[in-house]
C-alpha cells in the first residue's frame, strides 16, 4: 500500500487514521537517534487506531466482537509480529509490512502468521469504515459486472468463497498479476500478497475474515448470515482506493 492510498483512506475515514500501519515505525538504521550508551530502537509495527467506535458497525458486527477482535486478536498479532522481528534480529531497513509479506521465506512461520494477521486485520477495519459508497461505482462497478456477469454475480461468488473456506481463513477480491479481478480465499492469515499461496500473487481489494472469532458471539455457527451482514457494510470508496494503490 502506497502513501497516497493511506491519505485517501484517512480522508474517507472522517475520524482520521493517524498513522500508516503498513509502514514500520521506529528504525534501526542510520536515522535512529544516537544517544550515548543506548542501542538503536528496534524496528517495530503499530496497530493503527480503529477510527470509529466499537458500536459503529452494529447490528452487523456487535460491539463486543469488535472490542475483542480489535483489542485482543489483532493486537496479539502485532505483539507477536514484533516479537518475531526482534527474534530475527529486526526488520531490514525501512521495509514495509507489504514488502515483508512479499518476501517471506518458507521457514518464516511466525512472520507469516502474525505479519499476515496484522495486515489482514488492518485491511478489514479500513474496509468497514463507516461512510463512503455503499455499492461499487464507476470503473470498478463496470469491471465487476464484466468479470462476474453482474454485481449479484460478484456478490454470490465472493460470499460462496467466504462460506466454503474450510476452517479459518479469508476470502478476497483481488487484482491478480495479469490485471484481472479474481475472487479467491486463503487459509489461516495468508493473503494474496504472499508468494506460493495462490496461482498468482496480487493486490487485495476486499477481504473478509471468516475465522470464527470474527462472528461467533453474534452469529454462532451461521457464517452465511455474518457474510451477508458484512456485504452490507463494505465501504466501496476504500475498495476502489485499494485498487489504485
Ligand atoms: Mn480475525
Amino acid at each position: 500500500m502506497k502513501k497516497r492510498t493511506f491519505i485517501k483512506l484517512a480522508g474517507t475515514a472522517g475520524a482520521g487514521i493517524l498513522i500508516a500501519p503498513f509502514a514500520s515505525c521506529g528504525t534501526n538504521t542510520a536515522d535512529a537517534p544516537k544517544v550515548k550508551g543506548s542501542r538503536p530502537r528496534p524496528f517495530l509495527f503499530e496497530q493503527e487506531p480503529l477510527g470509529y467506535d466499537f458500536s459503529a458497525l452494529a447490528p452487523a458486527i456487535d460491539p463486543v466482537t469488535m472490542e475483542i477482535h480489535y483489542g485482543k486478536h489483532h493486537a496479539g498479532y502485532v505483539t507477536k509480529l514484533n516479537r518475531a522481528l526482534l527474534a530475527a534480529g529486526g526488520a531490514k531497513g525501512n521495509q514495509t509490512l507489504v514488502e515483508l509479506l512479499q518476501t517471506l521465506k518458507p521457514e518464516d512461520t511466525a512472520l507469516r502468521n502474525n505479519g499476515g494477521g496484522h495486515y489482514n486485520h488492518t485491511f478489514y477495519w479500513r474496509t468497514l469504515t463507516p461512510g463512503g459508497a455503499i455499492a461499487p461505482e464507476g470503473d470498478l462497478k463496470k469491471e465487476l459486472m464484466d468479470t462476474f456477469g453482474s454485481l449479484d454475480g460478484f456478490q454470490t461468488e465472493f460470499a460462496t468463497a467466504a462460506a466454503t473456506r474450510f476452517g479459518s481463513g479469508w476470502a478476497w477480491l483481488m487484482r491478480d498479476a495479469s490485471g484481472a479481478l479474481r475472487v479467491t480465499s486463503t487459509p489461516n492469515q495468508d493473503n494474496p500478497l504472499m508468494a506460493g499461496v495462490l496461482e498468482s500473487t496480487g493486490t487485495p481489494l476486499l477481504g473478509i475474515d471468516v475465522w470464527e472469532h470474527a462472528y461467533y458471539l453474534n452469529y454462532q455457527n451461521d457464517r452465511k448470515a455474518y457474510i451477508a451482514a458484512f456485504m452490507e457494510r463494505i465501504n466501496w470508496d476504500v475498495v476502489a482506493a485499494n485498487d489504485r494503490a
